[in-house]
């Protein structure tokens, strides 16, 4: 095996269940031989993603709410108090009222907007601030993202405002923690049934869409996300910051 991420360290923010592109990140990172360090959302998270940590032989787990200062901050603290520093983090949040996700995009509320951007946007900039002091050999920070952020995609409305947002502050991120060799990027997938797909209008019609149209004519594997996040925390991903890698069988490139 090539242990891409032997004697490094990784972050990862998302997990809730098996379906969770973090929960397959955070299994290629572990076949790379990547120490990981998970958090939760909350107790009702809990059990779920203890079992998994177990299951992944993760070697801590924390509770961070991302929208607490004070969960990023008891974050930072209990970093910081390993002594050991972290190498890749990865960031697999998103929220927004599952209204603002079937009604007129001008009909979202401002409360509904701000949610949006604050759970799916802000908290990457927080996460950022919290880790770069215990990235002290650089390293890399990556991002999920969504299609929707660049087009119109049908009730992606609130959530592809915030996943702009999300893609514009990795480019900021980007250039301010390059001194510190720490790359921040993005990883835009296809579309793939996790929690936070189910539910969606029509999500079988716009599989079906990218299995016609895509030039590799086939659905987004959660493994093959995966694998493009090991490249991008690895060595081997050392040139590339600022950057959003679309993981999407090439959908993205086609027009009508
Ligand atoms: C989400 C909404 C509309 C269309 C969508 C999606 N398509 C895809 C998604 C086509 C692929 C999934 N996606 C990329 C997301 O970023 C989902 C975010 C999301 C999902 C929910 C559902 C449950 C809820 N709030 C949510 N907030 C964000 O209550």
């Amino acid at each position: 095996m090539s242990q891409l991420l032997k004697d490094k360290t990784a972050l990862v923010l998302g997990l809730a269940n098996r379906w969770s592109l973090a929960y397959s990140i955070a299994r290629a990172f572990r076949r790379e031989g990547a120490q990981l360090i998970l958090t939760y959302q909350g107790e009702r998270q809990k059990d779920t993603v203890e079992e998994l940590a177990r299951e992944l032989t993760a070697s801590r787990l924390i509770s961070c709410d991302v929208t607490q200062e004070h969960d990023i901050q008891h974050l930072s603290e209990i970093l910081r108090g390993e002594g050991d520093k972290l190498d890749a983090v990865v960031h697999s949040i998103a929220f927004a009222n599952k209204e603002d996700l079937a009604r007129p995009f001008y009909e979202t509320s401002r409360e509904g907007f701000l949610l949006a951007q604050e759970v799916s946007c802000y908290s990457l900039v927080a996460v950022a601030r919290a880790v770069a002091p215990v990235m002290t050999e650089g390293g890399a920070i990556m991002t999920l993202s969504y299609l929707g952020s660049q087009r119109v995609m049908t009730n992606y409305n609130v959530m592809g405002v915030a996943k702009a947002a999300l893609e514009a502050s990795v480019r900021y991120l980007a250039s301010e923690l390059g001194s510190q060799n720490i790359r921040v990027n993005a990883i835009s997938a296809g579309p793939v049934k996790t929690a936070s797909a189910r539910g969606i209008k029509d999500f079988s019609k716009i599989l079906d869409r990218v299995t016609e149209t895509a030039p590799l004519r086939r659905p987004t594997d959660p493994e093959e996300v995966a694998d493009s996040a090991v490249f991008l925390a690895s060595h081997l991903g050392r040139g590339v910051t600022g950057n959003i890698l679309y993981v999407d069988s090439g959908y993205q490139i086609m027009g009508f």
